[in-house]
């Protein structure tokens, strides 16, 4: 049994280390992007009792699924094929909606799967992070309250981030649907840091109408080594 959860440990880390440094790497591509449909860091009922099973197989395997599947036909024989997502994101207010809508949608999720660990596993914010932090919003427990106030009042479907803007300064908002702060559409424009996804089809197997109460669960499987990761980038 501790042979198991030992085992389990080290994928997980194994795991999330081959993740992180295929995002980061983003070489230079000329011609066709390569965009992976990348499996899922941990299992489906590894985030429990926060997030339960059923609700994480669904939202990978179907939603997550479907917007890959309708990203990558939305792109093909088009000129937002041979484009980066950052790049496309750019521009995203002359693409068509269905690219905007489900590679949004792509984007995010990766994001979102990324910047979540099993309760325990995530690690604490660096130093650094949490100086930051301390600097835009006053505390931690200041950060937290406005994040949870961006996810709570975003009404109908949409998320709520931690992004860093082109100065380094960080800063929370929200953005409807599937979009996000790479977007020229988006109000407050930068690179997310953490991202929660407060669509209904996120928690309501578990929480129906108690939004609040997933947003507050949330904050026991950050991944806040991830999170760091991509405040240094
Ligand atoms: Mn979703």
């Amino acid at each position: 049994m501790k042979t198991k959860v030992i085992l389990t440990s080290l994928t997980f880390i194994l795991t999330m280390t081959t993740l992180t440094s295929s995002f980061s790497q983003n070489p230079a591509r000329t011609g066709k992007q390569v965009f992976e449909f990348r499996a899922l860091p941990y299992s489906y009922d590894a985030l429990e009792p926060f997030i339960d099973k059923m609700t994480m197989e669904i939202h990978y395997t179907r939603h997550h699924r479907a917007y890959y599947d309708n990203f990558i036909k939305a792109i093909a024989g088009t000129e937002w094929e041979s484009m980066t997502l950052t790049d496309i994101f750019a521009t995203v207010s002359k693409a068509p909606a269905v690219i905007r809508n489900n590679g949004g949608g792509y984007y995010n999720h990766n994001l979102f799967w990324e910047n979540m660990a099993p309760h325990g596993h995530g690690g604490q914010m660096s130093d650094e992070l949490k100086q930051a932090v301390e600097s835009a919003f006053g505390s931690v427990e200041e950060f937290v309250r406005q994040f949870n106030d961006a996810a709570k009042g975003r009404f109908g479907s949409g998320w709520a981030w931690l992004a860093k803007d082109a100065q380094g300064k960080l800063f929370i908002s929200s953005t409807p649907n599937q979009d996000n702060p790479l977007m020229d559409v988006a109000e407050k424009r930068g690179t997310p840091l953490l991202g929660l996804d407060v669509w209904e089809h996120a928690y309501y197997l578990k929480y129906q109408n108690r939004r609040p109460d997933y947003i507050d669960a949330f904050w026991n499987i950050v991944n806040w080594n991830a999170v760091n990761q991509r405040f240094e980038q």
